[in-house]
């Protein structure tokens, strides 16, 4: 790169990949959606995210803080079209990768599916490991049409690798789902109306976390109002402001990976992108 130029395929403020520090972040682009159910467009997430990345200052005025800390962008992962197994195993020898050089992975999807290869990595280096999941649908069916790999089966599997799960801004679940919640002992729900009502709550207990943290963004969590453009759009979801919280509450804690998953347009300047992006540089501003 030259000193007046930058490389808009890159997220903002990232750093060259010549010299990689230890403990930083890493991003990775994972342009896939092929289980997608109703609207499709999340292969096209990265790039539009990306783009709307430099919409913002390096001056992080919510947080009164700069963004200082050290990440890389290293492009998206070669996907299997079609195959949501095999585009798995990709993202989990990714993050694999990128763990084995002491770099934290920040997702962008793509479908969520992505998230089941980067738990699965994460969890094999921390014995206790608590999955933070915003999403306004819990994702925690056996099988959705018969697959088990699928943007709807996600944090089924998450849960069966042995992790604790925090869902938080759920608005829509089947009965089995609610089921399957309550035969457990290790899934903590915060629906949306908790959280709009009691955010207190859901602070205290995110700051009493004594685990290591893997946070999950689907962008529908938001809602729709601000981020229409995801694959499962969903009424009566959360603020940023309340995001905001929820992440500024995580800087206090040991947060060693993120995704931030679903948005679903082909459109430069789409506001679901800018959403996403800003939520990622929120993350870096904060999380270090
Ligand atoms: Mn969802």
């Amino acid at each position: 790169m030259l000193l007046n130029t930058y490389e808009p395929w890159k997220f903002a403020f990232s750093a060259e990949t010549d010299n990689l520090e230890k403990n930083s972040f890493g991003i990775i682009g994972v342009p896939f959606d092929s289980t997608t159910s109703y609207h499709s467009g999340a292969r096209l997430g990265p790039i539009v995210v990306r783009e709307a990345s430099f919409g913002f200052e390096k001056y992080n005025t919510v947080f009164n803080k700069d963004l200082t800390s050290v990440f890389y962008d290293f492009g998206d992962v070669n996907i299997v079209p079609g195959n949501c197994e095999a585009t798995c195993e990709i993202v989990e020898s990714t993050v694999n990768e990128l763990l084995n050089l002491s770099i934290k992975p920040i997702i962008i999807g793509g479908e969520h599916s992505a998230s089941i290869g980067a738990i699965k990595a994460i969890r094999e280096r921390y014995p206790k490991l608590t999955v933070i999941h915003l999403d306004a649908h819990r994702d925690l069916a056996f099988e959705f049409v018969g697959e088990k790999y699928s943007h709807a089966t996600v944090m089924r599997r998450a849960h069966e690798t042995g992790v604790d799960l925090v869902q938080i801004g759920i608005r829509s679940a089947s009965a089995d789902e609610e089921e399957y919640v309550n035969s457990t002992y290790n899934i903590k729900t915060f629906k949306n109306k908790a959280v709009h009502k009691h955010m207190d709550e859901l602070e205290y207990f995110l700051i009493n976390i004594n685990t290591p943290i893997y946070l999950s963004i689907d962008m529908d969590v938001v809602d729709p109002a601000f981020a229409p453009h995801v694959g499962n759009p969903t009424p009566g979801g959360l603020f940023m402001s309340e995001i905001e919280t929820i992440i500024e509450a995580l800087s206090h804690k040991n947060v060693v990976g993120l995704d931030v998953v679903e948005t679903a347009s082909d459109r430069l300047g789409d506001n679901t992108a800018v959403v996403a992006a800003k939520i990622i540089y929120d993350f870096l501003t904060l999380i270090e």
